[in-house]
């Protein structure tokens, strides 16, 4: 008996390897996380009030090792394996995402851990998308991509029973382990000999540049793996002054004082070196998709908040879009409509608590509770607010990275039609509703405290 190793242990190693060996294959990916660091610390050092609040979140300690990846898959076999593969890691598909409003063929869903301890132990996450075949307009191409997506396996048969394995166990043994992790990181890795002749890659690609990406090579290659910053501002302007192509937008809330769900930035996709199948005349090629993105997370919106940020973000786009130099002025102008005050956030119901007990709260717990409601509680210093991190993505936002990524040309148009429950249907699983999440969480915070606190008989 070798030990057993948790699914939260597996994710965090996983999560470690996959970020050694894209460091290896796209050094850019280096540069950013020294950046990242670099800004990090500089941050901590200079605001103690953020290190207290990330120290009493529990995030300080899991900051280093942040970091979400993004994948394309071909069909709901592929998506299917995966999923049987991220739950041996302790990852749930959670929330919806329809990308064909933007012009990208794909929807998608992020695997992550959901529970709080998993969460804080390392909240690695997948943004995963799968292609939409039937939004390939032509048959003939339609049918050929269909035909080499059904001859590939990206995952190994024994990454799939051990997988299955790890899920009915909660983990496995050591060696396992370390085989599981190893044979699953094959699957994410790069492969410069395409599946596709030349021909067929130059239908596919000009079908659409994320066609040719997904159905062209032996694997979802991990396209991008992005660490989060403190200071997004900083590090976009870092990523300038190395010369790195960074991304001229940063997608999300403009900066604030309570930065709230999720702000990004990119740098331009590599150009890469590729072979072609088959004619061994055919000179090689080179793909476009590979690139580097950070992040900045802040508060979990509630359906209030989030509703109040999509509309403060359409007002800004409507007017002119969001590529002109005016953007930025626009999207602060509309967000001073948006609470920039913890205290009034939480007021408003506009963004996720967790509650934990001051130590004079502690001190009335012990004796017996206190007087008074919930809200009064934290009035009197009893109960302090801890903001919740935004896990999940943002439609938009990841729109406009797909977009920065495929070159100014790929711009189709795709009916929205938003189809869940397709998605599920390949999954093979219900995809979970981030509010009701948070939600949870929140409930379950607040009931600890009102165990502890409400004994107390109120006026
Ligand atoms: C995924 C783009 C979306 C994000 O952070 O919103 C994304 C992709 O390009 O495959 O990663
Ligand atoms: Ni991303």
């Amino acid at each position: 008996m070798t030990g057993h190793v948790s699914a939260d242990h597996i994710r965090a190693r996983f999560s470690d390897a996959l970020s050694a060996m894209y460091r290896q294959e796209v050094p850019l990916y280096a540069d950013l996380i020294a950046i990242v660091e670099e800004v990090n610390a500089a941050t901590l050092a200079a605001d103690a009030g953020l290190r207290d609040a990330l120290t009493s979140s529990g995030e300080i300690a899991r900051l280093g090792a942040e970091r979400h990846g993004a994948i394309r898959v071909g069909t709901a076999e592929e998506l299917d394996g995966l999923r049987r593969v991220f739950a041996a890691m302790g990852m749930v598909p959670v929330g919806y995402y329809d990308l064909t409003v933007a012009g990208v063929p794909v929807h998608s869903t992020a695997f992550r851990p959901i529970d709080e301890e998993a969460l804080r132990t390392c909240p690695f996450r997948v943004f995963t998308s799968l292609l939409r075949l039937d939004l390939i307009g032509d048959p003939d191409l339609r049918d050929a991509a269909t035909a080499i997506l059904a001859a590939r396996r990206i995952l190994s048969t024994r990454a799939l029973v051990l997988a299955d394995q790890a899920a009915a166990a909660g983990g496995l043994d050591e060696a396992e382990a370390a085989e599981f992790v190893s044979e699953v990181l094959e699957t994410f890795r790069w492969h410069a000999q395409a599946l596709v002749d030349a021909e067929t890659y130059q239908r596919l690609l000009a079908s659409h540049r994320l066609i040719a990406d997904i159905v062209s090579f032996k694997g979802p290659h991990i396209n991008h793996l992005t660490p989060r910053t403190l200071d997004i501002d900083a590090a976009q302007a870092a990523m300038l002054a190395r010369g790195m192509q960074a991304k001229a937008v940063i997608e999300g809330p403009p900066p604030r004082k309570v930065p709230i769900l999720l702000r990004q930035t990119s740098f331009n996709a590599l150009s890469e070196t590729i072979r072609f199948a088959g004619d061994q005349a055919d000179p090689a090629g080179a793909h476009t998709a590979r690139f580097g993105e950070i992040e900045q997370r802040g508060l979990a919106l509630t359906r209030k908040g989030r509703a109040l940020y999509d509309a403060l973000l359409a007002q800004a786009r409507d007017e002119a879009g969001a590529q002109d130099e005016g953007y930025a002025a626009r999207l602060t102008q509309a967000f001073a409509a948006f609470p920039d005050d913890l205290a009034q956030l939480a007021r408003e119901g506009l963004g996720f608590f967790r509650y934990a007990l001051t130590p004079a709260g502690e001190a009335a717990a012990g004796s017996g509770g206190a007087e008074g409601q919930f809200e009064d509680w934290i009035a009197q210093g009893l109960v302090q607010p801890i903001p919740m991190t935004y896990e999940d993505f943002l439609p938009v936002s990841a729109a406009g990275i797909f977009q920065s990524n495929l070159g100014g040309e790929e711009q189709r148009v795709y009916a929205g039609n938003a189809s869940q429950a397709v998605f599920e249907a390949a999954l093979g699983a219900p995809i979970a509703d981030p509010f009701a999440l948070y939600e949870a969480q929140e409930a379950r915070a607040r009931a600890a405290v009102t165990a502890a606190l409400g004994g107390a008989v109120t006026a």
